[in-house]
């Protein structure tokens, strides 16, 4: 057994999130979470709501609330579309919480007691109109370069040169609108990640071996263009204030801290909101300090979050001086694309997770999209794809097998696992088979392949369908009653094996179909090899009853229905 530590990216408060969002972070976490602890390992799976920053303030400003409040309201709504879809966090947290602010706090001044704080004054558009200073994205203008009038402050999206917000022409408040923009001087806290290049570097490379290519290609990319200083102070109401025994003039001037500085300090903030919730029984340090050896820590995210999480948070770990775990493995994935464009709130294109459980099951929904997970390329979300995936995976191959197996067993047998003939050629071949999977199916999902890894789920599932077309119990029971019964019973110890080991996938149906046997031991602790090659788990003579249809079929009608509502293809 071992003690695993699972982070996924915080999602930003700010609205709710897409399924293309999901799949690259908290829905492969759990699944994975899940499988461990079906493994019997130790496992503390934590995420939580990435508050602070400029785009908070301003989604609580157009919605007329203020920035706490809004927050509040907008975790526990992005919380519920969680639980929808069985996200089982050990703990669900919030970085506007009093432990981030604390260990933030903690962190900035054990860098500057190290030496790698500085405080610079720095020239920032500031915005009289809009009462503020505005971040550099919030300042749009033409690129110098293209001529692209919109834009913005840091980066042309037209021609991806990376700008700084006087460069603009033309320049405006992307909020506001206004051009009545000035430039002020003001103080702020620099993180000197220049200084920590050289420790970075030695730590990458200590641990790159072991990650996957997107991960680490995107770390030396990074490193290669050299660490820069970084100010981590932003002048907003609503951040973690700057601590005012180090900093009296900055904290009395209200700076607080940049939501990218607070959000990773999350990881171990939300850890103690946990532990916090029960003192007695819960040892957040005991994961987060001191522990190289004995946690495994796994990361979770998409690779535009992958260089604050391979370069700029362990800079800033390392240069607190303490020993802060860090990241053994960094699971990183691509974009998965709606049609092969983006999903795109603003164009109505693309499917929120709260609309998708509106149509249909979570289980649906978790399958395809980590059989699809853009792993090693983006992957393209189609509702034709989707709704043939459901329809041959889950509806023909799982779904239909487990009714056909129990409606048929009970009509010929009763409401018991029939007996039957002892297990024959054909069932040792199968168990052979199985077993062979089964270790497959392990493999992958230790290695975090997910599309791998649902691929030999997918296989264990068909096997069983050959099994059954190849014994045709309802043609056997014409002249081998014994044979057939021992068909269904080994059939039955595949849909309990199924429910088993497809638990991290599709945990709902997972349970319809181990509750659908009345077993002593109602666990989805984990099939063994020769558990799997036996296939007798379920003795004749256990009670079951007949689940309600598990996966229903999607019709051409639904097709169009949802293609209307969230738009196809392109034109
Ligand atoms: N909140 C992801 C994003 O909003 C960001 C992740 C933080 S992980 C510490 O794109
Ligand atoms: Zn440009």
């Amino acid at each position: 057994m071992a003690r695993h530590l699972i982070t996924s990216a915080l999602p930003y408060i700010n609205g709710i999130k897409h399924l293309g969002n999901m799949v690259g972070s908290m829905l492969p976490a759990d699944v994975y979470s899940r499988y461990l602890r079906q493994r019997g390992h130790d496992v503390l799976y934590i995420c939580a709501t990435d508050e602070h920053g400029t785009p908070a303030e301003l989604a609580a400003k157009e919605q007329g609330l203020p920035v706490d409040e809004f927050c509040a309201q907008a975790h526990d709504a992005q919380k519920a579309v969680y639980d929808g879809f069985e996200l089982a966090f050990d703990y669900f947290g919030r970085s506007s919480s009093a432990e981030n602010r604390d260990i933030t706090q903690h962190f900035a001044r054990r860098l500057n007691e190290n030496g790698f704080i500085e405080e610079r004054a720095i020239r920032q558009v500031y915005s009289p109109a809009d009462g503020r200073f505005l971040p550099d994205r919030y300042v749009e203008g033409t690129c110098p370069h293209c001529g692209y009038d919109k834009a913005r402050g840091d980066q042309c999206e037209n021609c991806t040169r990376v700008l700084d917000p006087t460069d603009l022409i033309n320049p405006r408040s992307a909020i506001s609108g206004s051009t009545d923009l000035e430039v002020r001087e003001t103080k702020h806290l620099f993180l000197l990640q220049s200084k920590l290049q050289h420790e970075v570097e030695e730590w990458v490379s200590r641990h790159e071996a072991d990650w996957p290519q997107l991960a680490s290609s995107i770390a030396r990319k990074w490193l290669n263009e050299g660490l820069h200083d970084r100010a981590i102070t932003r002048d907003l109401d609503w951040g973690v204030p700057v601590p005012a025994d180090t900093w009296p003039e900055l904290a009395a001037e209200g700076k607080v801290f940049y939501v990218w500085f607070d959000a990773p300090i999350e990881y171990i903030g939300a850890t103690k909101e946990w532990a916090d919730q029960d003192p007695e029984n819960r040892d957040w340090k005991s994961w987060w300090y001191d522990v190289d050896t004995t946690v495994r820590y796994t990361e979770f995210m998409a690779k535009d979050n992958v260089p604050f999480h391979t370069v700029m948070f362990p800079a800033t770990e390392l240069g607190v001086r303490e020993p802060w775990k860090k990241v053994d493995y960094v699971k990183a994935f691509n974009w998965l694309t709606y049609y092969g464009g983006k999903f795109s709130t603003s164009q109505k294109r693309g499917v929120f997770t709260d609309q998708a459980l509106e149509i249909l099951p979570a289980d649906y929904w978790r399958y395809f999209l980590i059989a699809n997970a853009p792993e090693s390329d983006d992957s393209s979300f189609t509702w034709e794809h989707f709704t043939a995936t459901v329809n041959k995976d889950l509806a023909d191959t799982l779904g239909n097998f487990v009714n056909r197996v129990l409606s048929f067993s009970k009509k010929r047998f009763g409401e018991e696992v029939p007996a039957g003939a002892a297990a024959g050629e054909a069932e040792a071949k199968l168990g052979e088979e199985i077993a062979g999977l089964l270790a497959e199916y392990e493999t992958q999902m230790e290695a975090l392949q997910f599309r791998k890894a649902a691929a030999a789920l997918r296989a264990l599932w068909s096997a069983g369908n050959s099994y059954l077309e190849e014994k045709a119990p309802w043609l056997e029971i014409k002249t081998d009653p014994e044979g057939a019964a021992l068909t269904l019973r080994t059939a039955m110890n595949l849909i309990h094996l199924y429910s088993v080991v497809s638990e991290p996938f599709i945990p709902a149906s997972s349970k319809a179909m181990r509750t659908a046997f009345a077993l002593q031991d109602d666990t989805a602790a984990w099939v063994t090899r020769d558990e799997a090659k036996s296939l007798d788990s379920v003795p004749a003579g256990t009670p079951f009853t007949v689940p309600p249809v598990l996966f229903a079929k999607l019709t051409d009608e639904d097709l169009e229905t949802y293609k209307e509502r969230f738009g196809g293809a392109p034109e």
